[in-house]
């Protein structure tokens, strides 16, 4: 049984090639056990698919998916191997390499083989999918197996980010048959796997998923579990919680159930509390008779006891305010581009660290499943976005995009829904939506994913006039991005207060919801210094950024409850007169070092992390120490 893997792109399958197409193949080799293949992060196909899969529009809880989608973790009953390495990818250069896009081949799903036979297909990028292939892999403990995976990330429409194909038809300026891909976001469209494929096993009867919600009554922690399986519906399942110690404090049986954890370690974001991110660990053993035999399965995951509320005018978590001090980030950096590095990781998690960043969105896509365990395991608290990107053209509110974009949230909630650090799911970024299908388009988005995971709040990031917004009456959180004094009245930051107290209060008066400044910013090119300050230069972006925490400093005594710059670091883009070699609104290089405003908003962070912290908590004033590695 197994799972793909890998993400960046959206893909769509360019050529639906025969079982024996060798593209992409890799060789591994297979053993005599049952075998899953997983994958993490590819893209996949196109969405036409994906409406003739669903059917009609999703109401309430109806799920479209199919079992779970629990991360592949290495235990006495399974085994996991990860297919790092070279992969031999082949580009198309023929002739008629034109011809997927004449013939629409895109409108059909991606396809994987492994020894030939066609194992899975899937829509859409930065989410798992996996496929059984024990039945193809068992040949004999020696014999080798190819796994062939075709990718395309071409945007339509209907895909998610959505994007168009331009043909130039005028011979005297282009080539017969000539084509681009125009898309409507601000990075760049890796194509290819961006994330490990992955191999595991699991026995004949198996643990398929697991779903965690928890809660608080006085100091006792409530862990509410549901546990489903596959293979069987004659099964044993014994259910135990474990401190960080290692002591067992609470169980259960049976496939549901409650724990309760008297005196419960709280998991607290990072510097809001002495001892952030305390994680249990939920053991779910499985136990079945067989003809074969006795059959047993283990799964351990992770737990973070906490809740999540919002009022008028906060956002509690663990019924305390807390304010997002934060960063927005691509999964992006130099060399790699898009693809998957611990190294890089770790980086960036110290960097985080060391800003005294207690948070951060998943712009403008699901980040790889490795990322969402960091932040568990450091207190990062995520809004996780979806990649619902760039959705301004009409068409891209029909229906078969809407039932996409439903599934889409499917697939995320059941990937991250146990995460203790994802405490906001957000829809999309920037949709046009003030388009008169907006309306019922979010309605729709935000009422499902409420209905699959009633224990978080949903939202959306605007760029739209408040008076304009169809999408707003249904967010429970008001994420505005502004770019005062950067794409308008360019160079006048003295104008960027006003605007600003003018956007929050015309926001809050409207809808009486908790407000975050979910992106600001201006492009920095690293080492260019001005005085007075100038457009582009590292003066500006402080200055700027100074600009609007004035504002902030007032708001967020009111009704404003975070704040996350554009951007963590510089990323790449398509090409154009606006960028130059990439958007440079880091506050550090591609490279993570620093710019100027890294240390202006590291001062900041340390400061709004000792006066927002939960006061029952002795968390240490470690303001502003020289060391770049103070946590
Ligand atoms: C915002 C977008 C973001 C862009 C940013 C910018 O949400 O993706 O990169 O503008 O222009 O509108 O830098």
């Amino acid at each position: 049984m197994a799972r793909e893997a890998s993400a960046g792109a959206r893909d769509r399958s360019p050529a639906p090639g025969p079982p024996s197409a060798p593209p992409g193949a890799r060789r591994l080799a297979a053993g005599g056990w049952r075998l899953a293949a997983s994958g993490a992060g590819i893209m996949a196909r196109g969405p036409a698919g994906a409406a003739a899969v669903l059917g009609p529009l999703l109401w309430g809880c109806a799920l479209a998916l199919q079992g779970g989608m629990l991360y592949p973790r290495e235990s006495p009953s399974r085994e996991r191997k990860e297919l790092d390495g070279l992969w031999s990818f082949r580009a198309d250069f023929s002739d008629n390499r034109r011809q997927g896009f004449e013939q629409q081949w895109y409108r059909t799903p991606l396809r994987e083989w492994v020894n030939g036979v066609h194992v899975a297909e899937h829509e859409g990028g930065h989410l798992p999918f996996e496929a059984d292939v024990s039945k193809l892999v068992q040949s004999g403990p020696l014999s080798s197996c190819r796994i062939t995976i075709a990718i395309n990330n071409t945007l339509t429409p209907h895909t998610l980010p959505p994007g168009t194909i331009l043909y130039q038809k005028d011979t005297s300026k282009y080539p017969k048959g000539y084509f681009v891909q125009n898309t409507h976001f601000d990075f760049f469209n890796y194509a290819g796997l961006h994330r490990p494929v992955l191999l595991y096993t699991t026995p004949t009867i198996y643990i398929d998923d697991i779903t965690i919600t928890t809660g608080m009554d006085q100091n006792t922690g409530l862990v509410n579990y549901k546990v489903f399986v596959q293979g069987s519906e004659h099964f044993q399942l014994e259910v135990r919680l474990l401190d960080e110690e290692g002591k067992v404090v609470a169980q259960g049986t049976g496939d549901q159930g409650q724990l309760q954890v008297p005196s419960a370690y709280l998991w607290w974001p990072y510097l809001m509390h002495e001892h952030p991110a305390y994680l249990y660990s939920l053991e779910v053993r499985l136990t079945a008779q067989t003809e074969a035999g006795p059959v047993s399965d283990f799964y351990a995951l992770p737990v973070g006891i906490r809740t999540v509320a919002v009022t008028e005018n906060q956002f509690l978590i663990n019924g305390k305010p807390f304010y997002f001090h934060g960063v927005n980030k691509h999964e992006d950096a130099d060399i790699r581009g898009k693809g998957f590095d611990w190294p890089l990781l770790v980086k960036d998690f110290n960097l985080l660290r060391w800003l005294g960043a207690n948070s951060f969105r998943t712009s403008h896509y699901p980040y790889a499943e490795e990322v969402m365990q960091l932040c568990d395991r450091y207190g990062i608290v995520v809004i996780d976005e979806s990649p619902g990107v760039g959705i301004v053209l009409t068409q891209s509110y029909s229906n078969v995009s809407l039932q996409h974009h439903l599934e889409v949230m499917e697939e995320l909630v059941r990937r991250d829904k146990n995460h203790p650090a994802v405490v906001m799911w957000s829809v999309a970024n920037e949709p046009a939506s003030y388009l008169k299908p907006a309306g019922y388009y979010f309605k729709t988005l935000i009422a499902h994913t409420k209905d699959l995971d009633p224990s978080r709040p949903v939202t959306f990031v605007t760029n739209s006039n408040y008076e304009a917004d169809l999408g707003a009456p249904y967010v429970d959180v008001i994420c505005v991005n502004s770019y005062y004094s950067w794409y308008h009245d360019y160079g006048h930051m003295e104008v960027i207060q006003l605007q600003l107290a003018t956007q929050f209060e015309k926001w809050y008066r409207t809808y009486q919801k908790p407000i975050i400044q979910s992106e600001y910013g201006a492009e920095t090119i690293a080492g260019f210094h001005q005085d007075p300050p100038l457009m582009f230069s590292e003066e500006y972006q402080k200055g700027l950024l100074e600009q609007y925490h004035l504002v902030l400093d007032q708001k967020r005594k009111e009704y404003v409850v975070g704040e996350l710059i554009w951007n963590f670091a510089d990323f790449m883009t398509d090409q154009s007169p606006q960028r130059a070699m990439g958007n440079k609104k880091g506050i550090f290089t591609r490279q993570r070092q620093p710019k100027g405003a890294a240390f202006l908003l590291r001062e900041r962070y340390w400061k709004l992390a000792n006066e927002t912290r939960y006061h029952g908590s002795a968390v240490k004033s470690q303001c502003v120490g020289n060391s770049p590695f103070t946590f």
